[in-house]
């Protein structure tokens, strides 16, 4: 009987651990607080022509500390919420301290990060009412701003890895639901893609990935991550949903008594960065 009992738990870990990938342990203390002792990166301001929108817009780089102009690096492309812009990250996460961190301790493959505004209109600061349905449409224009106009420009500026393996794209909220659409609907340009509290914007699950079976051969790391008291968890757990019924790997990682805040978007940036790229 004993035994029974151990190949059913066998047979269950080998199940749950085939479609996910996890964390095991939380974001280790002050994962998130500056150290002035460690090495730092460096962050800076770009600007491209958009021939989406027309004009000129911003985003902000952020390079690794010992980053080197003659080597060559993966990038990362970390998208906002509806109420941001490519500041958002910097001012409410501050990813480049959680970075530098984990660069100190070796723990993640030295990377570009790119934080690009995803409102790709003209006027795209976040005023007036957010809500506005030419802006949440900006959030759906900006895949071709990405893909035609602000990739092409920093692979030409900065010396980078150009291959589907070596570009993540992950974000939150409106830019979790930008990168799951984005993400899953170019795999031959994203080969690691993470929704972080995903919003409406998200596609429904059998749009998403209308062929499993070549998501599951073409990505490195699908993850998905929520607060279980967001409202908006439903997008997350019928894309999980989904994943599951066509055995596609995935994370699912829903964060205990996590609102749709940045303390969740923080401990998810610290797991998808330990993830990608290796
Ligand atoms: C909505 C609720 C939330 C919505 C978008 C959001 C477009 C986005 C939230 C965020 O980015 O934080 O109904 O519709």
């Amino acid at each position: 009987m004993k035994r029974i009992t151990f190949w059913i738990a066998a047979l269950l870990i080998f199940k749950f651990s085939a479609f996910s990938q996890n964390p095991t342990k939380k974001a280790t203390d002050n994962f998130d607080v500056f150290r002035e002792e460690i090495r730092h990166g460096i962050l800076d301001t770009v600007s491209y022509f958009s021939s989406t929108v027309g004009n000129k817009r911003n985003a902000l780089v952020y390079t690794p500390p010992g980053y080197s102009p003659n080597k060559k690096y993966p990038v990362f492309y970390l998208l906002h919420g509806i109420g941001g812009d490519e500041f958002e990250w910097l001012n409410g996460g501050h990813p480049e301290i959680i970075l530098d961190n984990l660069y100190a301790e070796s723990k993640i493959e030295a990377m570009i990060v790119v934080m690009p505004n995803g409102r790709a209109m003209k006027e795209d600061r976040a005023t007036g009412n957010i809500f506005d349905p030419e802006k949440v449409e900006a959030f759906a224009t900006f895949e071709k701003d990405l893909v035609n106009d602000l990739i092409p420009f920093i692979e030409k500026q900065y010396p980078v890895l150009n291959s589907r393996e070596n570009r993540a794209l992950a974000g939150l909220s409106m830019g979790g639901g930008q990168s799951l659409n984005f993400g899953l609907g170019n795999l031959d340009l994203f080969a690691w893609v993470g929704g972080f509290s995903s919003a409406p914007n998200t596609k429904p699950p059998e749009e998403l990935i209308p062929n499993p079976e070549e998501t599951k051969k073409k990505l490195k790391l699908l993850w998905i991550s929520c607060g279980d008291q967001d409202g908006l968890i439903n997008f997350s757990k019928r894309t999980h949903d989904y994943l599951v019924e066509n055995d596609v790997p995935h994370g699912y990682y829903i964060i205990p008594v996590g609102g749709h805040d940045f303390e969740v978007w923080k401990e998810s940036l610290y797991q998808f960065s330990l993830l990608i790229f290796k």
